[in-house]
C-alpha cells in the first residue's frame, strides 16, 4: 500500500491539493478525514476488482446475506487495522499535524440497524472477508438510520440520523447496475401450446433499485468483498409524459414521493412487528434487488441453471427477507421458463434461514389482502408453496387436521413468514445453544418434528478485530506480547493465555490496562458531559436496546436498594459503584421509556446527594451506538446480561465485553450459558430462575409477584418508591406504569422474583472486587475463553455446514 510514513504523507498532501483545493495548514479534521476516504478507496480500487475477478475466473460459490440491517459503524479506523495501515496513517497524520482519532470522529457511525441483529450481520461480513470467504451483504441504503437519541428532561427524544448530511466515503453508487422492482398491478395467465402455463405481470408501479457498494476489506489479506446498499429511484420518465398532458403534477409528485419512500428510513423497532405496508415494500424492495442481481452474476458464469444451487447461497438474516423463497421461484419460473418442481429444487437448497427470537410479537405475518394487493405474482406463488406443502403433509400424515392447520404458510388471513422460511429453505439455525434447544422443543417443536435435519445451531460471535484490536489496543499488544501474534488469525488460541492466569505480572499488566481504560472514558465522560467518575470504583456496565426482557429495570432498582442501604448507614462498607447505562427505546415502547425516565431520575438523585457521593455513581449516556460501544467495553468491569431466562436468543454484547475482560454478571440465558461453560462458576455470576422454570410458570400460571410484594420487605420498600413519595418519586405519578407491571400485572419479566438473587450476586461481586489479585485472574480467564466468541469461528461453522464453501471453495 504505502512502503513508509513519507510516501503516506506525499500522497496524503497531494490529495487534499488535488481534490479539496487545500493545503496541509488549511485543511480542517473533515478535509483530512476527506482526502483519506478517497486516498484509501483509490488504493483499494484494485483489490476490490481482482477480488471480484478472481470469485468470477474461479467460479466460486457466492454468498449473499440478505439483511434489513447492517450496523456497520464508522469504518475509517477499521479499515486501516485490516489494510495494515494504522501504524503509518497515524504517526503520518501526526507528523502533519492530525490526530487520527480526532479524524476518525468526522466519520458518521452509520447506524443501519437497530441493534444485535445488525451488529452481528456487521461482524458477519468483516469475517467472511478476512476468511477469505466469498460472501456479500445485500442491504437497503436507509436515508435515516437508527434516530439520534436525546434525553430532555430524562425523557427520550428522537431526531432523525442524518449520517448522509456528512460525505460516506466508502460507497460507490453504480447505476449500471440498477434493477426494476415491481409493485401491484394485475397477473394474468396463459397457455401454450404444450398446455404449459404462462403468468403475465401488468399494470404495475416500477421502481429503481440502484446499487450503493461498499468495501468489505479482509484483515491482512487480498479480498475485498461487497456490502451492497440498495436505494430507491422512481423513474418516471413515463409518468411524467403523461402527466404533462394531464397537467396533473402535483399527483406526479405526489405519487413520486410515495415511491421514494421506500429507501428512506429503518424502523426503529427491534422487537415487535407492527404490519405496516411501508415495512412490507422495504422488504420487497431489498429481495427483488437483491435476488435479481445474484441471479445476474451467476448468469454471467455461462453454466447450466441445474448449477446455481453449487454456485449461490442466498442467506435470510431472520424472516425480514423471507420472500427471497417466492422472488427466486418467480424469476425461475416466469424469466427462466422453468417447471415448478426445478425452481423449487433449486430455491430451496440455495435458501437458508437464521432465527433471532422467539419473542412472539416478533414473529413476522402479513394481512393476505396486503401481499395480495402489492405484490400479486408473489403471493400467487405462496399460495401454491402452501398449496404443495398442505399437500405433501396430508400425505405424511392424513387425518391430521389440526397438525396440517398449525404448519400451514397461510392461516387466518395471515402470511406467516417464518413458516415460509422454514419450508422454503434448507436449513433454519438458532444463534445459542440454549435458543436453538428452545427453537426445537418448543417453539418450533412442530417443524422440527417434520424437518429434524434442517435444523442446527450456530452460536453467535463478533469480530476480534473490531472489539479487541481496534477498541482496545493496549489489550491486543499485551495479548501479542504474551502469548504471541498467532492468536489474531486464530483467536482461538487466546486460550493460550490461561497459561498465565497465576503470572502476577500479566495480572497486573492486565489490571493496569484496565486502569487506563477507565481513566479515559472517565475523561470523556467529564468532558461531554461533565460528570466527574470515579476509576477506582466498579464500571457496572449495562448496555444494549431497552426492553422489558432485558430487564434494566432489575438494574435500577438494585440501584435503588444501594442508595437506600448508604442512606440508613452512610459508613456501610462497600466497594464504590458506577454503573453505566446506554440504551435507546423504540418510539412506540411506552413502557421502555418510562424505564430510561426512571434511570435518569436515579441518576440525578445518587449524583446530587453528598451522602452517597464518593460511594455510587449512575451514568445514562445519551445515544448509544456502535461507536459509543468502542469507548465503554475497553472500561467495563462488570457486564450486565440480566434478561429473563429464555428471552435472550444470545446477545453479543457479553461477547465483547468478555473479550475485553470484564466478567459476566448474568442469568443463564441465551450465550451467557455457553461462557459459563467454558470460564466455569468462578469466573462468572450467575443468578435467578432457569429457563425452564421461567417457562414452566408461564405455562402453570405459577407465579405471583404480589406474593413477593407482600412478604418481602426490602422488595416492597424499593417498589413503593417508585409511587409513594420518596426521592425518586417525589409524590407524582410517574412511574405508576412501572409499579402496576411489577404489583398489579404479576411482573411479566419475574423482576421481582429474581431480585434477592440479584442482589445477593452483586454483593459477592463487591466483595471479590477487593482482591484485585483475585479480581484480574477471572479478567484473563474471561479474555482467554472470548476466542470461542470470535464471528471467524460463527462463520467457519455456517461456511462448511450451511453455506459449504471454502477459501477459494474448497469445500464441495
Ligand atoms: C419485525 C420487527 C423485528 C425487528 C428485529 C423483530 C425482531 C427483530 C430482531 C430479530 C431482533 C434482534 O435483534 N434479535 C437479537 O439478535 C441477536 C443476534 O442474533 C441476538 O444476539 C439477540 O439475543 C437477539 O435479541
Amino acid at each position: 500500500m504505502f512502503s513508509d510514513k513519507e510516501e503516506f504523507k506525499q500522497a496524503f498532501s497531494q490529495k487534499l491539493e488535488a481534490e479539496l483545493s487545500k493545503t496541509v495548514k488549511t485543511a480542517t479534521e473533515v478535509d483530512a478525514y476527506r482526502a483519506l476516504g478517497s486516498l484509501l478507496r483509490e488504493k483499494i480500487g484494485k483489490k476490490w476488482l481482482a477480488t471480484d475477478q478472481r470469485y468470477v475466473q474461479n467460479k466460486e460459490k457466492q454468498v449473499y446475506y440478505f439483511s434489513m440491517e447492517f450496523l456497520i459503524g464508522r469504518l475509517l479506523g477499521n479499515n486501516l487495522l485490516n489494510m495494515k495501515m494504522l501504524g503509518i496513517v497515524s504517526e503520518g497524520l501526526q507528523d502533519l499535524g492530525f490526530d487520527l482519532n480526532r479524524v476518525e470522529e468526522e466519520e458518521s457511525d452509520a447506524g443501519l440497524g437497530n441493534g444485535g441483529l445488525g451488529r452481528l450481520a456487521a461482524c458477519f461480513l468483516d469475517s467472511l472477508a478476512s476468511l477469505g470467504l466469498a460472501g456479500h451483504g445485500y442491504g437497503i441504503r436507509y436515508k435515516y438510520g437508527m434516530f439520534d437519541q436525546q434525553f430532555i428532561d430524562g425523557n427520550q427524544v428522537e431526531l432523525p440520523d442524518l449520517w448522509l448530511s456528512r460525505e460516506f466515503v466508502w460507497e460507490i453508487r453504480r447505476p449500471e447496475e440498477a434493477v426494476e422492482v415491481r409493485f401491484r398491478g394485475h397477473v394474468s395467465s396463459s397457455e401454450d401450446e404444450e398446455g404449459g402455463l404462462h403468468f403475465d405481470h401488468h399494470d404495475y408501479e416500477q421502481v429503481q433499485a440502484i446499487p450503493y457498494d461498499v468495501p468489505v476489506i479482509g484483515y491482512n489479506n487480498e479480498t475485498i468483498n461487497t456490502l451492497r446498499l440498495w436505494s430507491v429511484e422512481a423513474n418516471m420518465d413515463d409518468t411524467i409524459r403523461k402527466a404533462a398532458k394531464q397537467e396533473e403534477f402535483g399527483n406526479f409528485l405526489h405519487h413520486k414521493r410515495s415511491l421514494e419512500e421506500i429507501s428512506e428510513f429503518l424502523y426503529p423497532d427491534d422487537s415487535h412487528e407492527e404490519g405496516k405496508r411501508l415495512r412490507l415494500k422495504q422488504e420487497y424492495f431489498l429481495v427483488s434487488a437483491g435476488v435479481q442481481s445474484a441471479v445476474r452474476t451467476f448468469e454471467q458464469l455461462g453454466l447450466p441453471w441445474t448449477a446455481f444451487l453449487e454456485k449461490v447461497a442466498l442467506h435470510i438474516n431472520d424472516t425480514h427477507p423471507a420472500m427471497v423463497i417466492p422472488e427466486l421461484m418467480r424469476i425461475l419460473m416466469d424469466d427462466k421458463q422453468m417447471g415448478w418442481e426445478e425452481a423449487w429444487e433449486i430455491t430451496t437448497a440455495s435458501v437458508s434461514y437464521t432465527n433471532h427470537t422467539t419473542l412472539s410479537e416478533a414473529l413476522e405475518s402479513w394481512p393476505v389482502d396486503m401481499v395480495r394487493s402489492l405484490l400479486p405474482r408473489i403471493f400467487m406463488i405462496i399460495e401454491e408453496i402452501n398449496e404443495r406443502f398442505c399437500q405433501s403433509l396430508w400425505e405424511q400424515y392424513p387425518g391430521e387436521f389440526d397438525r396440517i392447520a398449525e404448519l400451514a404458510i397461510i392461516a387466518d388471513g395471515q402470511v406467516k413468514m417464518a413458516h415460509l422460511s422454514i419450508v422454503g429453505s434448507h436449513s433454519i439455525n438458532g444463534v445459542a445453544k440454549l435458543h436453538t434447544e428452545i427453537l426445537k422443543k418448543r417453539e418450533m417443536k412442530i417443524f422440527h418434528d417434520t424437518f429434524p435435519d434442517r435444523f442446527n445451531n450456530k452460536t453467535n460471535g463478533i469480530t476480534h478485530r473490531r472489539w479487541l484490536m481496534h477498541a482496545n489496543n493496549p489489550l491486543a499488544d499485551l495479548i501479542t506480547d504474551t502469548i504471541g501474534e498467532h492468536w489474531i488469525d486464530d483467536p482461538g488460541r487466546l486460550t493460550d493465555l490461561l497459561a498465565y492466569q497465576d503470572d502476577r505480572e500479566v495480572l497486573e499488566r492486565i489490571q493496569t490496562i484496565k486502569q487506563q481504560n477507565k481513566e479515559a472514558f472517565a475523561s470523556w465522560v467529564y468532558a461531554t458531559k461533565g460528570i466527574t467518575l470515579d476509576p477506582q470504583s466498579i464500571f457496572d456496565v449495562h448496555i444494549k436496546r431497552l426492553h422489558g426482557y432485558k430487564r434494566q429495570l432489575l438494574n435500577a432498582l438494585h440501584i435503588m436498594h444501594l442508595y437506600n442501604r448508604i442512606k440508613m448507614d452512610p459508613s456501610l462498607d462497600m466497594t464504590p459503584r458506577t454503573f453505566i447505562f446506554g440504551a435507546k427505546a423504540a418510539q412506540s415502547y411506552h413502557y421502555a421509556k418510562k424505564i430510561i425516565k426512571l434511570i435518569n431520575t436515579i441518576a440525578d438523585v445518587v449524583n446530587n446527594d453528598p451522602v452517597v457521593s464518593g460511594k455510587l455513581k449512575v451514568v445514562f449516556l445519551e445515544n448509544y451506538s456502535v461507536s459509543l460501544a468502542e469507548r465503554i467495553i475497553p472500561a467495563a468491569d462488570v457486564s450486565e446480561q440480566i434478561s429473563t431466562a429464555s428471552k435472550e436468543a444470545s446477545g453479543t454484547g457479553n461477547m465483547k465485553l468478555m473479550m475485553n475482560g470484564a466478567v459476566t454478571l448474568g442469568t443463564m440465558d441465551g450465550a451467557n450459558v455457553e461462557i459459563h461453560e467454558l470460564v466455569g462458576s468462578d469466573n462468572i455470576y450467575t443468578f435467578g430462575l432457569s429457563s425452564e422454570e421461567v417457562l414452566e410458570y408461564y405455562r402453570s400460571g405459577g407465579y405471583s409477584a404480589k406474593q413477593i410484594y407482600e412478604t418481602d420487605d426490602i422488595v416492597r420498600q424499593t417498589v413503593d418508591q417508585l409511587i409513594h413519595y420518596s426521592p425518586f418519586s417525589k409524590g407524582d405519578t410517574e412511574f405508576q406504569e412501572i409499579y402496576d407491571s411489577l404489583v398489579h400485572h404479576n411482573d411479566e419479566f419475574f423482576v421481582l422474583k429474581d431480585f434477592r438473587a440479584y442482589v445477593a450476586a452483586q454483593q459477592q461481586i463487591d466483595f471479590d472486587y477487593r482482591d484485585k489479585q483475585v479480581w484480574n485472574r477471572k479478567c484473563l480467564i474471561n479474555i482467554a475463553h472470548a476466542g470461542k466468541f470470535s464471528s471467524d469461528r460463527t462463520i467457519q461453522e455456517y461456511a462448511s455446514d450451511i453455506w459449504r464453501i471454502g477459501p477459494g471453495n474448497m469445500v464441495k
